[in-house]
């Protein structure tokens, strides 16, 4: 049967199914991307899309809101149970907004933030050069150890002893090994900082009790909600009952205008899929999975930032290589393996060229991939470093990378059903 997309807008449509044959016909090994389910699909895709909500639940400028309010609360109290949070704010409409939510809650425009060098792992909005949370605020940052590739405490103590931030970001975008969260708090009281962690990347495996949760140890929380936690383009804010009016305040008005409520739809179904055992055991298998690649890659003799990982992530330094980290995620992607090239610590290449490449386990582990089919990446990515230049052994690898994806498919799509999907 032919889809209202398929017959309203055949170009849309057209182009809509080759994206949807590229994901499930390569190995997307990004880190902050994942595959939702077909009910947190359906969900982003229903008629919450056409109501304007500003507001919250109970204090809206519109009317019509007596089925929004009740999703909304849904959402909020399923973010509660799942995080063990007191407050929660399920509007923001990414992560970067959520971030500075955070602030903007917290601090005043001209206050010091204090969060990790994007080229050590950190966010673009954890006040590195180029982003407005630099400008907005005045940033210091801190590195990873470079002779570890892993946070040292006694050197970020120090840092915040002279620097004085008001507010202390932890979290990363690009750091393998786990955060401790509880130091983390002790510095930020240490110097009377408010602490803000960013939990973007790691929230599913925090829900799933695999890494520990910053919510005892920081004023406010900040997540994505759609990387390792498996739910629709977002974002939201966890905070104590204390900061609850400020963050909501920040958000909205502050910042935002209308939720998009049928992203906080699905939101509310992704917390529903979080809550069961089923996502307890897919978020152990992302990490045993990025601990099979990791331990097939260093016997490959690839070196990765601090020799391994504790998540879903790994950061592999490429310079004992000889392979720039752009031209390999190149590569890669003509071998249907979908990376992203990146910084890593102490990098003496520029961010849009660097030594690095960085990849994670949450998607294959979606698609129902094991250790064997970690190890056969790793393969794979050893492969075409070795032959970089050569474009029969790359095509190759596709092939069989094309292989490995038809054993294992991704979640169906109601719009582009998986048997067009090719
Ligand atoms: N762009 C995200 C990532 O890939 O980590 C962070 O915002």
């Amino acid at each position: 049967m032919e889809t209202a997309l398929e017959q309203y807008d055949p170009q849309i449509y057209e182009l809509t199914r080759q994206e949807a044959a590229r994901q499930s016909g390569s190995i997307r090994l990004i880190p902050s991307e994942n595959y939702v389910s077909k009910a947190v699909m359906q969900a982003s895709g229903s008629c919450l899309t056409n109501k304007y909500a500003e507001g919250y639940p109970g204090r809206r400028y519109y009317e019509g809101q007596h089925v929004t309010d009740l999703i909304e609360k849904v959402a909020q109290e399923r973010a509660k149970k799942l995080f063990k949070a007191d407050h929660a704010n399920v509007q923001p409409y990414s992560g970067s907004v959520a971030n500075l939510g955070a602030y903007a809650a917290l601090i005043e425009p001209g206050d010091t933030i204090m969060g990790m060098s994007l080229v050590d792992g950190g966010h673009l909005t954890h006040g590195w050069k180029v982003s407005v949370t630099s400008k907005f605020y005045k940033s210091t940052q801190y590195p990873v150890s470079p002779e570890t590739g892993r946070l040292d405490f006694d050197h970020i103590r120090d840092l915040a002893k002279k620097n004085r931030p008001n507010l202390i970001i932890s979290g990363a975008t690009a750091y393998p090994r786990e955060i401790d969260f509880e130091i983390f708090g002790q510095i930020a009281e240490e110097v009377g900082a408010y602490h803000v962690s960013d939990i973007a990347h790691i929230a599913g495996l925090v829900v799933a009790g695999i890494h520990k949760s910053p919510v005892p140890y920081a004023d406010v929380v900040s997540s994505t909600t759609h990387k390792t936690l498996r739910g629709p383009r977002g974002g939201m804010l966890l905070c104590r009952a204390e900061h609850a009016e400020r963050v909501d305040k920040a958000v909205f008005p502050g910042l935002q205008g209308g939720p998009h409520m049928h992203t906080l739809t699905a939101i509310a179904v992704a917390m529903a899929e979080a809550d069961t055992p089923e996502f307890v055991a897919y978020a152990k298998q992302v990490v045993k999975n990025a601990k099979a690649l990791a331990t097939k890659l260093l016997e490959y003799g690839f070196n990765l930032v601090s020799g391994g990982t504790d998540n879903h992530l790994i950061l592999i330094d490429l310079r004992n290589k000889n392979v720039p980290g752009r031209k390999l995620a190149k590569a890669l992607d003509r071998a249907r393996i979908v990376t992203n090239y990146n910084t890593v610590p102490g990098d003496p290449a520029p961010p849009s060229n660097p030594s690095g490449l960085r990849i994670g386990t949450p998607a294959i582990t979606t698609r129902g991939m094991k250790e064997p089919e970690a190890e056969q990446i790793a393969t794979f990515i050893n492969r075409i470093v070795d032959n970089i230049d050569n474009e029969s052994a790359i095509e190759q690898v596709a092939k069989e990378a094309l292989l490995l994806c038809s054993q294992f498919t991704v979640p169906e799509h109601f719009i582009i059903p998986n048997n067009k999907n090719r």
